[in-house]
């Protein structure tokens, strides 16, 4: 099974934190249609779009639309006529990875010195820290490449008190949302990297960030046994900001990353994993909206209780719900993950609810993994 080394100092804000968050600001996504896609959140996923930005208010190249669920927030983006750099390298971004994650941003409590810190430990740089403006304040930018083409924004907004960026204006709602919040938080965001790059990447956020590595992750022998992929996760000294990275691994079966890696054109987001405080609700409320869940078997259901012992939700509604169970030495989490949520097999979310563990769901690595293959196979991926 996932193997255990040594115990994470789970270390609460550092004095000397050399790279300081405050959490997760946005994860931005580029589509090829942002208006459908702003509408897809807000009716199957429970988001409230706050904020928009496009030609109606000045943005002639592209048409963003915030979304947010407690303190999560998405951006869409699509591309309405290429002008700058940015715009032909959305379009191209969108052509080549088709709908994905551009930005993983992070709020910070000074962006220039998380730039400068980030940078002169080897980060390379995307955007020298800029100002944006309006009669809401000033917001300080910067941005590093990470993985992929996917970079990290570094956003300072102390200074301002608008709906989203200094150049957004506010806006409702699309739909009503539902009467209980789906989810509340950005709970972590998994990159996927080419073979035998994993660990390099895991350094370039011990270095570059700071972070440390969390002590769960998947070993060779898991890797080559079942899971088809290695993953560690590394973190920011508060766990706000949780990253965890997964490398293809050869196994008995194609591995599920080097499917990821065809289809995305190479590496990039593969899954981002959402709080709630009620995964039972939030999965009926986004199964009735037409969501896909992966589906576990029945057989995971009739051993589920003996290891994992009592939960907040009856065994029997987990099996209905086909949520999945974990318990480590500090607690429980439910999760459960959507198909993916595009035409490609590429990028799709997780739903996690946590009572005391901080873990990712070592225990369900098996039956994730072959719920995962039976998708792949269906595909004819595998
Ligand atoms: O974030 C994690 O590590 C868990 C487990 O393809 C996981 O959600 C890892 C890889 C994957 C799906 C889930
Ligand atoms: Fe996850």
């Amino acid at each position: 099974m996932t193997q255990t080394t040594h115990h994470t100092p789970l270390s609460t804000a550092r004095q000397d934190d050399p790279f300081p968050v405050r959490g997760m600001d946005a994860v931005v996504f580029a589509v090829g249609n942002a208006k459908q896609a702003a509408h897809y959140y807000s009716t199957a996923f429970g988001m409230r779009l706050v904020a928009y930005s496009g030609p109606e208010n000045g943005s002639r190249e592209t048409a963003s639309y915030v979304l947010e669920n407690g303190s999560a927030r998405f951006v869409l983006t699509s591309v309405i006529r290429p002008d700058t750099e940015w715009g032909h390298f959305l379009s191209r971004h969108v052509a080549e990875h088709g709908d994905g994650v551009v930005d993983l941003a992070i709020e910070v409590p000074d962006a220039r010195a998380a730039y400068a810190y980030a940078v002169e430990h080897g980060a390379r740089s995307v955007a020298e820290p800029y100002e944006l403006k309006d009669e809401h304040g000033t917001v300080v930018l910067a941005a590093i490449a990470t993985y992929g083409e996917t970079r990290h924004t570094l956003v300072e907004r102390t200074g301002y008190d608008g709906p989203y960026l200094p150049g957004f204006v506010a806006a409702s709602p699309i739909v009503a949302p539902p009467a209980r919040r789906t989810f509340q938080a950005v709970d972590h965001c998994v990159g996927n990297v080419e073979l035998g790059r994993m660990n390099e990447w895991v350094g370039f956020y011990n270095r570059v960030m700071g972070f440390t590595n969390m002590k769960e992750f998947v070993g060779d022998d898991i890797a080559t046994e079942y899971s088809a992929l290695m993953s560690k996760v590394v973190a920011d000294g508060t766990l706000k900001v949780k990253f965890p990275i997964n490398e293809p691994a050869v196994a008995k079966k194609k591995s599920q990353i080097d499917e990821y890696l065809e289809f995305y054109g190479g590496a990039g987001v593969q899954h981002i994993a959402l709080n709630t405080n009620d995964i039972v609700e939030t999965v009926r409320t986004m199964r009735a909206a037409g969501v896909e869940f992966l589906s576990t078997p029945d057989t995971y259901y009739d051993t589920l209780g003996e290891w994992v012992g009592d939960t907040r939700v009856p065994l029997d509604t987990l099996r209905e719900l086909r949520i999945l169970a974990d318990r480590d030495e500090d607690g429980y989490l439910l999760q459960i993950f959507t198909k993916p949520v595009q035409d490609r097999p590429t990028v799709f979310f997780e739903i996690i609810e946590r009572h005391g563990s901080m873990g990712f769901g070592k225990g369900n690595f098996k039956a994730l993994f072959e719920a995962i293959e039976r998708e792949q196979d269906r595909r004819g991926n595998l």
